[in-house]
């Protein structure tokens, strides 16, 4: 517990920040401390856009997913090493523990059928593939998440086992992209492929891709929810 006296000037500086910036700067300055792997200054304007009341996918999509892209490009040019990527996917971790049951609030009425996700073979990111997940639940799926590394096999498995309507597959490497097609062969081969639909995404992953190996794109969480929904006359 901090002593009041701290608390209260704490709470000074936040009102003093919170009327010197407005919302699109705030949302700049977590981009910015994420980017920089600033964990605490990173907390700071994460607490004053939740504050806000700033919607959690508002939050993911102009501050937190942009922050990590510049992790990515500092990665890439040999500025951050793998232990930073390991710091920001931590950090990034934390912030969707808090935002997650709120995206799951709503998830109330009639299940729409379960959704088999997971992360392809060889690859373990997984922040992407869960707000997947989320977001499905959100929208009212049961969700079995396989996780990350997962084989064609058990993934074709487990949507026979559970009969799902759909399975889902992220990859963030360009270098497994080819686990999307093998997993998608084998639906083709062992006769599974027009019973389930398959959406695919990540950030190697392109509308021509999918197109090629046979899968529906999704751009983003949230569009593959919509395309889900539509897939099955959900979506108006
Ligand atoms: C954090 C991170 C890690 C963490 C992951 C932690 C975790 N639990 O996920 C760790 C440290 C484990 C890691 C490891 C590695 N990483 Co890494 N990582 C990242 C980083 C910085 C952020 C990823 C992230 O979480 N983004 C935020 C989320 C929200 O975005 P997202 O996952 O893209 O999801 C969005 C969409 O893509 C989409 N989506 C995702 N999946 C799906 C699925 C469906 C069905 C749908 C519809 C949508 C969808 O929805 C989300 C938005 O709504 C990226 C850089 C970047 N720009 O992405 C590099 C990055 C992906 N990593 C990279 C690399 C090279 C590696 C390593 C190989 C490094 C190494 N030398 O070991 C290893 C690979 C380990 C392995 N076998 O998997 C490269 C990949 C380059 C390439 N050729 O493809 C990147 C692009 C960095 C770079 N620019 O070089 N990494």
């Amino acid at each position: 517990m901090l002593p009041y006296r701290i608390k209260a000037k704490y709470k000074k500086l936040r009102d003093r920040e919170k009327k010197e910036l407005n919302l699109d700067e705030i949302k700049k300055k977590l981009m910015e401390s994420l980017g920089d792997l600033n964990e605490e200054e990173a907390q700071k304007y994460f607490n004053l856009l939740l504050e806000e009341k700033v919607p959690p996918l508002e939050i993911i999509n102009t501050a937190l997913k942009p922050g990590m892209d510049i992790v990515g490009s500092r990665y890439e040019t040999g500025e951050y090493f793998l232990s930073d990527l390991m710091l920001a996917g931590h950090i990034m971790k934390g912030f969707m523990n808090i935002l997650t049951p709120m995206l799951k609030s709503d998830a109330s009425g009639p299940k729409l059928g379960t959704v088999v996700i997971g992360t392809v073979r060889g690859d373990m990111h997984d922040i992407g593939k869960n707000l997947f997940g989320t977001l499905l639940i959100g929208a009212g799926f049961d969700v079995l998440d396989l996780g990350t590394d997962v084989a064609p096999e058990k993934f074709l498995d487990k949507v026979k086992e559970v009969n799902a309507v759909a399975l889902g597959m992220s990859t963030l490497l360009s270098t497994h992209l080819f686990e999307m097609k093998n997993t998608v062969d084998l639906f083709k081969r062992e006769g599974y492929y027009d019973k389930v639909m398959i959406i695919i995404g990540g950030r190697p992953v392109t509308e021509e891709f999918a197109k090629e190996i046979g899968a529906t794109y999704g751009k983003d969480a949230l569009t593959g929810v919509k395309l889900v929904k539509r897939h099955l006359g959900f979506e108006e």
